[in-house]
């Protein structure tokens, strides 16, 4: 497991979040996002009626209205307990080969769904490294974890063994550090479906993106930094990714951690 995480940067894991953590923060969104409070069934059903809550919320009131409910939600007690759960902890720590592990930014929501575009512009995410958002440990860890619509095309796409060549250049930083297709096509690309239950751990090198979906896509991620990592320690354990990301250009000193 470990060599092919290494030799990858990514790996899928199976049935490691319980589902009734699932569960509890798909009814919280519900209860949040509408007046009816009794929707009850398994967890497509349970998925569903969040994201009919979701929609129909975004389309009756302000837009500010909704997205201020998407970061109550983030910060929900649900939201921490899946990131912390005993199988990711272990997880992240055997995939880090270290004992001493931390969370220091926020967990993040990704929505994807045409109905949910506000804009013209895409909810997905084009290729792109995390490290250059995060800027903390030099292994960072990112876990990705569904919340449904992820097990055929709302699955992330990753480039197997992107990692290993460093930071890779960017070509645009307004959404996220945007990678050229080009400067990574001699990777393999991967899109795995993932069920509800299962997680994606990937190093913060590893290239990845997202596609437009139709139907609602949610899911989580938070990231583990490695608090024995000594370079990090000489930046002083500091992070670019707390509440959100501090958009900048990379210093040199940045460009040259991984050279
Ligand atoms: O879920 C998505 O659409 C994008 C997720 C992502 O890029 C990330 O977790 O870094």
């Amino acid at each position: 497991m470990l060599g092919s995480f290494n030799d990858e940067g990514v790996f899928f894991a199976k049935k490691i979040i319980p589902n009734d953590l699932i569960n509890g923060l798909l009814e919280e969104i519900i209860t949040l996002s509408q007046e009816e409070k009794t929707v009850r069934g398994g967890q497509d059903d349970l998925f569903s009626a969040a994201e009919y809550s979701l929609l129909e919320l975004l389309q009756s009131v302000p837009a500010d209205e909704y997205f201020a409910l998407l970061r109550a939600i983030k910060s929900s007690v649900w939201v921490r307990q899946i990131a912390t759960c005993s199988g990711v902890v272990e997880m992240a720590r055997k995939l880090l080969n270290s004992s001493h592990i931390s969370q220091r930014g926020n967990p993040v929501l990704h929505l994807t769904g045409d109905r949910f575009q506000l804009s013209d512009k895409s909810l997905a995410a084009p290729w792109h490294q995390d490290w250059p958002a995060l800027r903390s440990s030099k292994r960072t860890l990112v876990v990705w974890v569904p919340l449904g619509g992820a097990e055929n095309s709302g699955a992330l796409k990753f480039k197997l063994g992107s990692h290993k060549a460093g930071l890779i250049k960017t070509s645009e930083i307004e959404a996220v550090y945007e990678i050229d297709p080009d400067e990574i096509q001699k990777y393999e690309t991967v899109q795995r479906g993932v069920p509800v239950g299962d997680a994606v751990f990937f190093d913060s090198l590893t290239a990845h993106s997202s596609e437009g979906t139709q139907r609602l896509r949610m899911a989580l991620s938070f990231r583990f930094e490695d608090l024995s990592c000594d370079e990090w320690k000489k930046r002083k354990f500091t992070s670019s990714h707390i509440d959100g990301i501090e958009k900048r250009e990379l210093t040199d000193a940045e460009k040259n951690i991984f050279s």
